[in-house]
């Protein structure tokens, strides 16, 4: 669809901004998250890949203690003293990058030492698709800064810093999927995540070489993690793991879900199977593509897609009706991915099937009046990175 890496642009445009040349360009990407939903405030598993969407942050030092930040997405250009960081002072699309500066102080940088900085920024992820633009943005500035102060934090507690903006500064009580996927990935495979250890380990998918592609189905239904429903599930899931008498539903095994029918009410049960059978799901999708490779997966990617849509009650009719009008002109396998209420669905699908299911996709959206979606094949790819 886009330019995969929008480095040039990214260095032009902070040229123009700021009249000088920037001294690096970072990038990061936005993810696909093949199955493990809602399941990483939960303690639990999580199987993202990075896409080969990603956001760009150009650089240029500064040598007095103030942080600028201008994007494409706005003429706009922020400017705050160091001194002045907060979650309280940051809003807009520039809380994302400013509020990584603010979190990294709470990860042990001295922000009354460092020197303020330039940034511009620009982004090929779509935006509110469930593709993670944010995290994409987060991450960029998060190896940006972590570079150029000097810190030397690692890749798990950049994805820390990203998730605590995230909670603290954007106000989205998310969990740390987004930002692991974006820094932790490498190119074809994914991340397989343990969220209560964030033991990591990076799983070939073997989508080339087995003639297997992933397409992306993006409704244009926008979603907003920072309201509503994402914030209600997250209780949900509190409140089952309270009743039950554990730490986080991670404790809770399928074998488990008989006792939990007679001790939580019939909605928080609902919610509470999708995280317990969506974490064994989770194992069963890593154990069946290590034994089976990635043709073997579908009915896992199916029964996540049902769990979300019947028992967590995050999906919304467009998303349902791209999954079974994937499902049923010929993928291997179809759910939605990323937090829900809208977003995008994936679909597992033999290469040469692939333009037949954006055809039917197309189709059955057009009869029911929804908005065209877009379509594209996603690569999984690498992960944060400095470009220039
Ligand atoms: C969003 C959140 F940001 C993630 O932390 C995760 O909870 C996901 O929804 C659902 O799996 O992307």
């Amino acid at each position: 669809m886009t330019e995969a890496t929008p480095i040039a642009e990214t260095a032009a445009g902070f040229r123009e901004r700021y009249g000088r040349d920037p001294i690096g360009v970072w990038s990061a990407p936005g993810r696909v998250n093949l199955i493990g939903e809602h399941t990483d405030y939960n303690d639990g598993f999580v199987f993202p890949f990075a896409i080969d969407q990603r956001a760009a942050v150009a650089l240029g030092a500064r040598d007095d203690r103030v942080v600028r930040v201008s994007s494409t997405f706005t003429g706009e250009v922020v400017d705050v003293h160091l001194d002045d960081l907060s979650p309280e002072s940051l809003d807009g699309w520039s809380a994302y990058p400013l509020g990584v500066a603010w979190a990294l102080g709470q990860f042990g940088a001295d922000l009354a030492a460092v020197p303020g900085v330039d940034l511009h920024i620009s982004s090929t992820v779509p935006v509110g698709a469930g593709l993670s633009s944010s995290a994409a943005i987060e991450s960029s500035v998060a190896l940006a800064l972590d570079e150029h102060w000097g810190l030397g934090l690692d890749r798990p507690t950049l994805a820390k810093v990203g998730q605590l903006a995230e909670n603290r500064v954007v106000g989205a009580p998310t969990g740390i999927l987004d930002q692991s996927a974006s820094l932790l990935s490498r190119a074809d495979a994914a991340v397989f995540l343990d969220c209560r250890s964030l033991d990591a380990e990076v799983i070939p998918l073997g989508l080339v070489p087995d003639g297997l592609s992933i397409l992306v189905i993006d409704t244009h239904v926008t979603h907003a993690h920072a309201t509503g429903g994402y914030a209600a599930r997250r209780a949900s899931c509190e409140a089952g793991a309270e009743a039950l008498g554990v730490e986080s539903l991670r404790d809770v095994q399928v074998g488990d879900l008989d006792r939990a029918a007679s001790v939580l009410d019939e909605e928080t049960f609902r919610r509470v199977r999708h995280i317990v059978t969506e974490n064994q799901r989770v194992l069963d999708t890593v154990r069946t593509l290590r034994e089976h490779g990635a043709g073997a997966i579908g009915p896992l990617l199916d029964a996540s897609h049902v769990s979300m849509r019947d028992d967590f009650e995050i999906t919304v009719p467009e998303i349902d009706l791209a999954v079974a009008t994937a499902q049923a002109s010929g993928a291997i396998g179809a759910r939605m991915t990323g937090g829900g209420f809208g977003g995008s669905a994936i679909a597992l699908v033999i290469d040469a099937l692939v333009p037949v299911v954006e055809r039917e996709v197309r189709t059955a959206f057009a009869e029911q009046g929804y908005r065209a979606p877009t379509t594209f094949v996603v690569r999984p790819s690498e992960g944060a990175r400095r470009d220039a």
